[in-house]
């Protein structure tokens, strides 16, 4: 068992659904994905991954004109690491498998990576009270937890994660779409409960910090009212113990980053992620 959490930060995990683990990444990675990124959202990725790079809605609509910079217009990179061997590295960061593993255990699949932008100045670029369980179609969702690591200060004014504590312990609300929001970004009915806004708590974090939280546990990001930019790597962990709960689960890609896997439980998809180092761009 890693001994890389504190009982006490464990224990605040079980009770309010998340924990922060400060610099989880150093400046040397964060450069690196920063960088890798930027080269990404300027054309340097290959023509297949054109439709894992998202526009920001009101860019994609064109209800605002096309930044000059057009990284300044990204709403995400959806599942890098099946593209760019850098980005695959985030699967494997070490000291967020290892705070995580304190969590869910030693048997860990990664998915779901995304590379999250808050365009800057989008003052309404929020993303609404969620529970990111309502997409996953396994169980337990108490076995699975989501990471969430700005690589640029991340305050309430350009879009921080902020989160409604112990509210992991409620069941999956009914999600709905709301008009104007990116679309997939779904909304549970907290997202209208004035007391969930009241209870809520944003995060002011440094560049490398990581939340840590329970995939039931409602969140949910603000706009950018900032000319800063807000870019996040976010990757969503199971126990290699889930099980699923029906099919299409092909979508989620599962990678076995610790430990081993268990007949009848999630499996990894084989050949996604490109290989780490193994690719010429
Ligand atoms: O970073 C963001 O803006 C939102 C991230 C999030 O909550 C999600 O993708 O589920």
């Amino acid at each position: 068992m890693s001994t890389s959490l504190s009982t006490e930060q464990i224990d605040h995990y079980r009770e309010q659904g998340y924990v922060v683990v400060p610099q989880a990444l150093g400046p040397d990675e964060i450069k690196r994905y920063l960088s890798r990124a930027t080269a990404i959202a300027h054309g340097d990725y290959p023509p297949e991954a054109r439709r894992r790079l998202v526009k920001d809605i009101r860019f994609a609509k064109g209800d605002l004109p096309m930044p000059a910079d057009p990284e300044h217009a990204l709403w995400k990179m959806l599942n890098p690491d099946r593209f760019d061997p850098v980005m695959a590295e985030c699967l494997h960061l070490p000291r967020v498998l290892d705070a995580v593993s304190c969590l869910i255990g030693e048997d860990l699949l990664a998915f779901l990576l995304m590379f999250i932008y808050k365009p800057p100045g989008v003052e309404d670029a929020y993303h609404p009270f969620h529970q990111d369980g309502a997409y996953f179609p396994f169980e337990p969702l108490d076995q699975v937890a989501g990471v969430w690591i700005p690589l640029d200060p991340a305050d309430a004014d350009n879009g921080s994660l902020c989160v409604v504590p112990g509210s992991h312990r409620d069941a999956i609300q009914g999600h709905r779409a709301i008009q104007g929001v990116n679309a997939g970004a779904f909304a549970a009915p907290a997202e209208d409960d004035a007391e969930a806004h009241e209870k809520s708590v944003t995060f002011d974090l440094d560049p490398g910090d990581c939340v840590i939280f329970h995939s039931k546990l409602l969140h949910r990001t603000g706009g950018n009212t900032t000319q800063r930019h807000r870019r996040v790597i976010t990757l969503h962990l199971a126990s290699a113990r889930c099980t699923p709960k029906s099919g299409g689960m092909s979508e989620f890609g599962f990678n076995l980053v610790r430990g081993r896997t268990y007949e009848g439980c999630l499996q990894p998809a084989e050949h996604l992620s490109v290989p780490l180092g193994g690719q010429n761009r």
